[in-house]
Formats: structure tokens, C-alpha cells, sequence
């Protein structure tokens, strides 16, 4: 794969970056992506199931969904994109991944530094008392689990749409993005927020956004150079371009 004079460049003299991660950077896991014409928020409603309130009114139905997603992420494993982004952290000085994914799929492939600014379908927490529960623990039952400790609903760890992101791992993510030379934005549509300020915010601080997505997407207008082509085969071509000039 042939990449521009530009972008070599810019590889050559990176010393901090980013990886802004989404669903499609796990697609070629076998998990599916939310929007776009495969996505499975096509048949569900995001509002119905990514959403505190329809958990507390049918705690089953949403807990069912997120089981649903364990068991296929269970059976996945990291691809090649996830690996590239790991083996990077040999050839740049500073790597942060900052994934909107909750697949535990980039902690998977060794990367060490990673913001999962969505949380993460392995961890629970009881939405009484606050307790937590690790997915692996538990075979959880198909109805949402109740808290050992008070009772309560336990509920996955993940950020629904009109809750509040993690403060302080959003917080780590912004300096991560504001310090980095290159933010590369893989696989997602960049169409959920404040996730998806972060590569403006890198952007607004001088890095340089390389976008890589299968189409189009909200953030291409802002991108510094658009590399369209499936994750799992970019990102190691681009790891191969850097073993040469870094070597
Ligand atoms: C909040 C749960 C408020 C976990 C998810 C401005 C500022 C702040 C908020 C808002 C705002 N504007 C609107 C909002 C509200 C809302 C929002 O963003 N709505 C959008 C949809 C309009 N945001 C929120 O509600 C957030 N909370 O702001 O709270 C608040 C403030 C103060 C006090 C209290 C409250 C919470 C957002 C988090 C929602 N939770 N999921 C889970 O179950 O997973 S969102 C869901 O979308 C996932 O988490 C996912 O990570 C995220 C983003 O989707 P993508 O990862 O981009 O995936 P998608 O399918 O869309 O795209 C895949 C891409 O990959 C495509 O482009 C495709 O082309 C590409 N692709 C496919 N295959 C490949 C590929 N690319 C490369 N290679 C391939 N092989
Ligand atoms: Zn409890």
C-alpha cells in the first residue's frame, strides 16, 4: 500500500499518538458495528436498550441484550488492527488507545495504555450500592442479577446515552489527544459525543488526524489524510512502513 510523502513524514517524526477507536475496528472480529448498513442499531433501537430508564423498566430485556454481546465477544478475538495498535507502542515514544468500544479487545491485544471512554461489558456494578461484579465470576443467569451485597439490580458498566462519560478517564484522553503529533481515528462514524470531540480536540492543538474507515464519515471533512480500507489491513501495512523508517 502506497502512503504519502506527507504521512511518512509525519510517522518519522511522531513521538506521542493516539488511536481514537470505535465498533469498526471490531468488525473484523465478528463483532458487529452499531451504525451502517450492517449495524445491528438498524433492526434494535439504541434508545430502547442503551438506556438507563428502559434498564430500570425491563431490567431482563436489556440485560439479555448485553449477554447476547458478552457470549459473541467472548468468542472473539483480537484482529489485526487491535495487534498493530499494541506492537506500535515499540516504535513510538507515547501511545494512547481511546476507545468508545467496551469490548476489552484492545486490553486483549497488550496494549497498556488505554481510555475506554464507553466502559467495559466485562465489569458490573450493583445500581444500589454500588458494588462491582466481573462478568467472568458470574455466569450470570439471562435475568439481570441482583446484588449479593444489598439486593439491588446489577447493571453492566458501560455509559448509556444520558450518562455522564468517566471525568477522569475523559480528562486523561483530552491532555492524551491535546499532547499527541498524529491522533489516528479508526473505525468509527464519530457521531457520538463529547466522545467524538476528541479528535477536534486534537486536531485543534496541531496533530495531525490520519481517518481510518471502509466510507465516509462526520469526521472526514476535519481529517489531515483519509485512508479508506478495512482496519485490520491498513493498520499493519502502516506498521510495516514504520519498522522501515524507524528501524
Ligand atoms: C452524555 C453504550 C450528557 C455502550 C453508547 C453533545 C455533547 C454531549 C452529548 C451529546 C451531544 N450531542 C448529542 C449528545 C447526546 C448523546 C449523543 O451523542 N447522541 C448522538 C447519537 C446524537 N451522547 C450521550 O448521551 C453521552 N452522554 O453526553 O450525557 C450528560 C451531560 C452532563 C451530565 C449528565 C449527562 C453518552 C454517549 C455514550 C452512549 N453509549 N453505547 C454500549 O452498549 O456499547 S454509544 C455507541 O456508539 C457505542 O458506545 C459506540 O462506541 C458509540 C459510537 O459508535 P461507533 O463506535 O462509531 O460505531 P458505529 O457503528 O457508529 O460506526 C462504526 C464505523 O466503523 C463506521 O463508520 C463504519 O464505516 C466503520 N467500519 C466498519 N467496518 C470497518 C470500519 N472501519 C474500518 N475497518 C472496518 N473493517
Ligand atoms: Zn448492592
Amino acid at each position: 500500500m502506497e502512503f504519502s510523502s506527507e504521512f511518512i513524514d509525519k510517522l518519522k517524526s511522531a513521538k506521542s499518538v493516539v488511536f481514537f477507536t470505535g465498533a469498526g475496528i471490531s468488525a473484523e472480529s465478528g463483532i458487529s458495528t452499531f451504525r451502517g448498513k450492517d449495524g445491528i442499531w438498524n433492526k434494535l433501537r439504541p434508545e430502547e436498550l442503551a438506556n438507563f430508564d428502559s434498564f430500570m423498566r425491563n431490567p431482563d430485556m436489556v440485560w439479555e441484550w448485553y449477554q447476547y454481546r458478552r457470549k459473541i465477544i467472548n468468542d472473539s478475538h483480537p484482529n489485526r488492527a487491535h495487534l498493530a495498535i499494541a506492537e506500535s507502542e515499540k516504535l513510538f515514544d507515547k501511545v494512547s488507545v481511546v476507545t468508545q468500544n467496551v469490548d476489552n479487545l484492545h486490553g486483549r491485544a497488550g496494549s497498556n495504555t488505554i481510555y475506554e471512554l464507553h466502559g467495559n461489558i466485562e465489569r458490573n456494578f450493583c445500581v444500589k450500592c454500588g458494588a462491582f461484579y466481573n462478568s467472568a465470576d458470574y455466569n450470570f443467569t439471562e435475568q439481570a442479577p441482583r446484588c449479593e451485597k444489598c439486593g439491588g439490580l446489577v447493571r453492566p458498566d458501560v455509559v448509556w446515552f444520558g450518562e455522564m462519560l468517566p471525568q477522569e478517564v475523559f480528562a486523561e484522553a483530552e491532555k492524551a489527544a491535546e499532547w499527541s503529533d498524529i491522533c489516528f481515528v479508526v473505525g468509527t462514524s464519530a457521531v457520538v459525543y463529547p466522545a467524538a470531540y476528541i479528535p477536534l480536540t486534537a486536531k485543534k492543538n496541531g496533530s495531525y488526524i490520519v481517518e481510518v474507515n471502509i466510507e465516509e464519515t462526520d469526521l472526514s471533512g476535519y481529517a489531515d489524510y483519509s485512508l479508506f480500507g478495512k482496519a485490520g489491513e491498513i493498520l499493519p501495512e502502516i506498521m510495516v512502513v514504520l519498522k522501515e523508517i524507524r528501524s
